[in-house]
C-alpha cells in the first residue's frame, strides 16, 4: 500500500511537471501598449515662432472632447507630448485669453522618428527688425563680431546670433515684443565682452549701439624696453679702460623699440629724447639751454626698419649686456642698432649736452628684488617724428619710469600722446591733459635695481594702430657676470617681450 502510494505520488509529480513545463513553453507575454512622443514647432505665416501658446491634444475619433494632454509652447514656439499611443489626434492652440487660434489633425506613428510636426497658424504677431551696431571709440565700425540675442529668463534661451557686417551692423529680424539680453563677444568671439538688456516694443528704440573702447596709439614705432643702468659704468668715454682692464668701445645704455610699419629713415627721420633724473622744462629743453643734461636727443637718420622688427638706439658700444671684468657682451646686429656716442657728442639737433659722467638715463636706488625702490624723479623716453623737437612737440610714443611722482607741473611740461598708459583726454572728466603728471597721466614703469644690469621688458601686444594688451614692465637680470650667454632672444622672443600682432 505504501509502495503503491509512493509510486502514484511520483507519477503525479512527473505529470504535473510535464504540464507545467509545457505551459511554460506556450506562455505568451501580453504585448505592452506602444507609446510614442510627439514634438512640434508652431510658427505663423511669417515663420515667427508662437511662444506661450497652450496646445491641447484630443483623441480624434473616440472621446473627441477629452483632453489627453496639454503643453505651453516655449519661447522658440516648440513643445512636445509624451506617451501617446499611435493613432489619430487633434491638436488645438489657444492664446493666453483661451481663444482658439487654430487646430490640426495629427497621426502619431508607430515609428517614433516620424512624430515631429511643423505646424503653421495664420496669426499676426507684432515684430520688429532690431539693429545692433558696434563701433570703436574712433567711430570705426567693428565687423566680424559675434552678437547673440537671449531671453532674460533665469534659464536664458538663445533666440538668434550672428556676426556684424563691414558696417559693424547686425539686424535681428522678426523680433517679437519682449525683453532680451544682447551679448557682444570679444575679439576671439568666445568670451563675453559686453551685454545689455533691451526692451522690444512699439515705443522702444529699434537699435542699440555698443562702443568698443580700443587703446589706440599714434606710433609708427613703440618703445618696448630699456636698459638704463647696465652693470659697471653706464657711459664711459670711448677707449677708456676700467673693470679688469677692459677698453670700452663706447657707452652701454640703450632703448629698445619696435617698428609698426616699414620705415626708411633716410627719407623719414625720427628721434628719441630721454630725460635724466631731473626736472626738464620740456622735451626740447636743450635747444633753449645747450648745456643742459636734463634731456638728450638721439636721431634715426640712416638705415631702415621693417614692420614688426625690434631695433635699438643708445650708447656707441652697441653691446647687448655691457661688460664684465675684461670682456664685453655679444653685440647687436649693426643694422638693428643705432649708435650714439652720448659721452662725447651733444644730443641730436643740439638737444642736450654730452652725457660724460652722468649717463643717458637716470638710475634708481635701493632694491626690492630686481627693481629699485627709490628714484628721485621719474624719467621719460619719448619718440618723435622728425628730428626737430621743441616745447610744442608732441611725441608719437612715450613712457615714464620711476617710483614716485615728484616734480612741479608748473615747471615740467613734458607732452604726452595717447598710448596704452597715457591719454590726452581724462577718461573720467573729459578734460584735456596733454602733459605727463596731469590728471590720470601718472603711470610709472619700473626702475631697475641699481648697477645690477637689469633690462626692463615692457611686454604687451601691439598692432599698427592699437594696444591689445598694455605694456607693464618685467625686469630681466641681464649682465655678463650673471648671464654670460646674453642674447637678443632674451629681450625679443622670451616671455614678457612685446608681441606684434599684424592686423
Ligand atoms: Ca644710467
Amino acid at each position: 500500500m505504501k509502495k503503491k502510494s509512493f509510486s502514484f505520488f511520483l507519477f503525479t509529480v512527473a505529470l504535473v511537471s510535464i504540464v507545467l513545463i509545457s505551459a511554460c513553453d506556450n506562455f505568451e507575454e501580453p504585448e505592452l501598449p506602444k507609446i510614442n512622443d510627439l514634438s512640434f514647432s508652431l510658427v505663423n505665416n511669417e515663420d515667427i515662432p508662437l511662444s506661450n501658446v497652450w496646445v491641447k491634444v484630443y483623441f480624434a475619433d473616440v472621446k473627441p472632447g477629452f483632453v489627453v494632454d496639454s503643453t505651453l509652447t516655449s519661447v522658440a514656439g516648440s513643445g512636445s507630448f509624451k506617451s501617446l499611443r499611435p493613432g489619430s489626434y487633434l491638436l488645438k492652440a489657444f492664446d493666453d485669453s483661451n481663444a482658439e487660434l487654430g487646430a490640426t489633425e495629427v497621426v502619431v506613428q508607430e515609428d517614433d522618428t516620424q512624430n515631429v510636426l511643423a505646424w503653421k497658424l495664420d496669426v499676426f504677431v507684432e515684430n520688429y527688425n532690431f539693429l545692433v551696431k558696434l563701433m570703436d571709440n574712433r567711430q570705426h565700425p567693428i565687423s566680424g563680431r559675434k552678437v547673440s540675442f537671449f531671453t532674460t529668463d533665469l534659464n536664458p534661451v538663445l533666440i538668434a546670433e550672428g556676426s556684424t557686417n563691414s558696417q559693424g551692423e547686425l539686424t535681428f529680424s522678426k523680433t517679437v515684443v519682449g525683453s532680451y539680453r544682447i551679448v557682444v563677444y570679444d575679439e576671439t568671439n568666445e568670451a563675453i565682452f559686453a551685454e545689455e538688456v533691451v526692451a522690444v516694443n512699439a515705443a522702444a528704440p529699434k537699435s542699440k549701439t555698443f562702443v568698443i573702447q580700443k587703446i589706440f596709439h599714434n606710433g609708427d614705432m613703440v618703445i618696448t624696453g630699456y636698459f638704463p643702468d647696465p652693470k659697471g659704468s653706464d657711459s664711459p668715454k670711448t677707449g677708456a679702460v676700467s673693470g679688469a682692464g677692459f677698453e670700452h668701445p663706447g657707452q652701454y645704455e640703450y632703448v629698445q623699440l619696435m617698428a609698426l610699419r616699414d620705415i626708411d629713415f633716410t627719407k623719414e627721420p625720427y628721434s628719441v629724447v630721454v630725460t635724466n633724473s631731473s626736472i626738464p622744462a620740456h622735451w626740447g629743453m636743450g635747444l633753449d639751454d645747450p648745456t643742459t643734461k636734463r634731456v638728450y636727443q638721439m636721431n634715426f637718420e640712416t638705415g631702415s626698419v621693417k614692420k614688426g622688427e625690434f631695433f635699438y638706439i643708445g650708447g656707441s658700444a652697441g653691446m647687448i649686456a655691457s661688460y664684465w671684468q675684461d670682456y664685453g657682451s655679444p653685440l647687436f646686429d649693426e643694422d638693428k642698432y643705432w649708435k650714439v656716442d652720448y659721452a662725447a657728442e651733444p644730443g641730436g639737433n643740439g638737444n642736450g649736452a654730452a652725457k660724460d659722467g652722468s649717463g643717458l638715463m637716470g638710475n634708481g636706488s635701493g632694491a626690492i628684488g630686481l627693481l629699485a625702490n627709490s628714484k628721485g624723479y621719474p624719467d621719460g623716453v619719448a619718440v618723435f617724428k622728425g628730428t626737430h623737437v621743441d616745447a610744442n612737440s608732441t611725441p608719437i610714443d612715450v613712457i615714464f619710469y620711476g617710483t614716485t611722482m615728484n616734480f612741479d607741473l608748473e615747471v615740467v611740461k613734458l607732452r604726452i600722446t595717447d598710448t596704452d598708459r597715457y591719454s590726452t583726454v581724462n577718461p573720467e572728466t573729459d578734460e584735456d591733459q596733454s602733459l605727463f603728471g596731469q590728471g590720470t597721466n601718472i603711470y610709472l614703469f619700473p626702475v631697475p635695481k641699481q648697477d645690477d644690469g637689469v633690462f626692463i621688458k615692457l611686454g604687451g601686444q601691439v598692432t599698427p594702430t592699437e594696444w591689445l594688451v598694455p605694456r607693464s614692465g618685467t625686469p630681466l637680470l641681464f649682465n655678463l657676470s650673471a648671464h654670460p650667454a646674453a642674447s637678443v632672444s632674451d629681450i625679443e622672443n622670451a616671455n614678457d617681450c612685446t608681441i606684434f600682432v599684424d592686423k
